[in-house]
């Protein structure tokens, strides 16, 4: 099993500089957000840490271990991009012995979200759309929500999200619609 320090070595050598920093920025956001909230610190800081670890893999490859591992069959009619965060749960159990539930599943729904977000996958998706290194419009808006609203500010995020893909008309994969309206619920 790898500790710590060997896991960011392993994980940070899979990517380039930049996305590393991503990947900083995410683990510390991430334990501010699980101490502000009530979320495990060490569980949102090893999910983060491997939330990205497939997300420079090629695309042939993840493509490969989706159907060679018959992970999730729905998400290859779905935007290339979502990949990633499948095969990075996958690899986070079988590669790096990552064995909690929940850590994999904040790995695998960090960037599709789903519907009944726990709690850690709310944290460790909202570091990753709000770290100190993310500029795009909007972002500082979440930021703020983030300081009284974990599931209004998260919400926002996927409102970016899917507005961004209708403003270019792409696909959207169903369940970020699902996870976005769920969270839309949980403000009522
Ligand atoms: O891996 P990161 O860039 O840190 O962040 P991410 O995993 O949230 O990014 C995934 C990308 O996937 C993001 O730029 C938007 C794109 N995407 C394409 N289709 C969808 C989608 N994201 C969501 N949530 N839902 C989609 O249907
Ligand atoms: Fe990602
Ligand atoms: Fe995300
Ligand atoms: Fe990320």
């Amino acid at each position: 099993a790898y500790n710590r320090d060997e896991l960011i070595a392993a994980v940070s050598s899979q990517m380039p500089a930049k996305r590393w920093e991503h990947t900083r920025g995410v683990m510390e956001t991430a334990v501010i957000l699980a101490d502000r909230y009530g979320a495990d610190p060490v569980k949102a800081e090893l999910a983060a840490i491997l939330h990205d670890v497939a997300k420079y893999w090629p695309i042939q490859k993840l493509h490969q271990m989706m159907v060679e591992h018959a992970l999730s069959e729905e998400l290859l009619h779905y935007d290339k991009r979502l990949w990633h965060a499948e095969v990075g749960a996958f690899v986070a159990e079988l590669e790096y012995g990552v064995t909690d539930v929940e850590v994999l599943d904040a790995i695998r729904y960090h960037t599709s979200g789903r519907v009944g977000m726990t709690l850690l996958d709310k944290v460790v998706c909202l570091a990753d759309y709000m770290e100190p290194g993310r500029d795009f419009p909007g972002v500082n808006n979440i930021r703020e929500l983030a300081n009284h609203s974990l599931e209004g500010a998260l919400a926002a995020g996927f409102d970016s999200t899917i507005g961004f893909l209708l403003s270019r008309r792409q696909i959207i994969f169903p369940l970020t619609v699902l996870a976005r309206n769920d969270l839309i619920k949980q403000l009522e």
